[in-house]
């Protein structure tokens, strides 16, 4: 087994988030400026190791044919637009519109205004992307891959988000499903102990 292989063993959780929004924005600048190698970054969060997995369209956004499959499984969307591109920002109405339609439903949405080094090009103000950010209740942050201005940020505030309450949340269900089983098993062996004194005291009462 490789090593690679291994430390995906080794790993308490495996996050995938998918980066959308419109060609051009500057999705995949982004994702090479937060993991530089295999789309995947590793990170320590407490006590835990985590696997960030981070998907990127392979252009098929230009022809709006993102397969649903996509979306699946996945923890959170990155939706991304431009500062200097006012369409761009009104494109993620789409964007999110589809994510909730294929996404499980507790995924973590994140907004991001890329290119803040464009300033003297802006179409989009800070307000407007955080307007936005507040009406869908979702946490905004203008980066830039360029100069790599709050990329690391970012990325780590959202995956802090989704571990702390998606991962956190999986890990409480999964205690009480085992705790259930416990009860039930528990309850089942009582039970069998109960039947069985019953018929011992039945056969020997004749
Ligand atoms: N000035 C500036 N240009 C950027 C930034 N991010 C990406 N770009 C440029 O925008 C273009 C599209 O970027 P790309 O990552 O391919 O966009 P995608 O289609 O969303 O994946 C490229 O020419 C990038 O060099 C940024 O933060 N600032
Ligand atoms: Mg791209």
């Amino acid at each position: 087994m490789s090593s690679s292989e291994n430390e995906y063993l080794d790993c308490d959780n495996i996050l995938k988030l998918v980066l959308v929004g419109k060609s051009g924005v500057g999705k995949t600048n982004l994702l090479s400026r937060f993991c530089l190698e295999f789309k995947v970054k590793k990170l320590k969060i407490d006590d835990f190791a985590v696997i960030v997995q981070i998907w990127d369209t392979a252009g098929q956004e230009k022809f709006q044919a993102m397969p649903p499959t996509t979306y699946r499984g996945s923890h959170g969307i990155v939706l991304t637009y431009a500062i200097n591109e006012q369409d761009s920002l009104y494109d993620l109405e789409r964007w999110y519109k589809t994510a909730l339609q294929y996404c499980p439903p507790d995924v973590k949405f994140f907004l991001i205004g890329n290119k803040s080094d464009l300033k003297s090009k802006r179409e989009v103000t800070f307000e407007e992307g955080e307007n936005y950010a507040k009406s869908l209740d979702i946490s905004f942050m203008e980066t830039s891959a360029k100069s790599s201005e709050n990329v690391e940020k970012a990325f780590t505030d959202l995956i802090h988000l989704i571990f702390n309450e998606q991962i956190i949340k999986q890990r409480q269900i999964t205690n009480n499903q085992v705790q259930k089983v416990l009860d039930t098993s528990t309850s089942v062996i009582i039970q069998n102990e109960k039947d069985k004194e019953n018929r011992n005291h039945k056969s020997g009462c004749c």
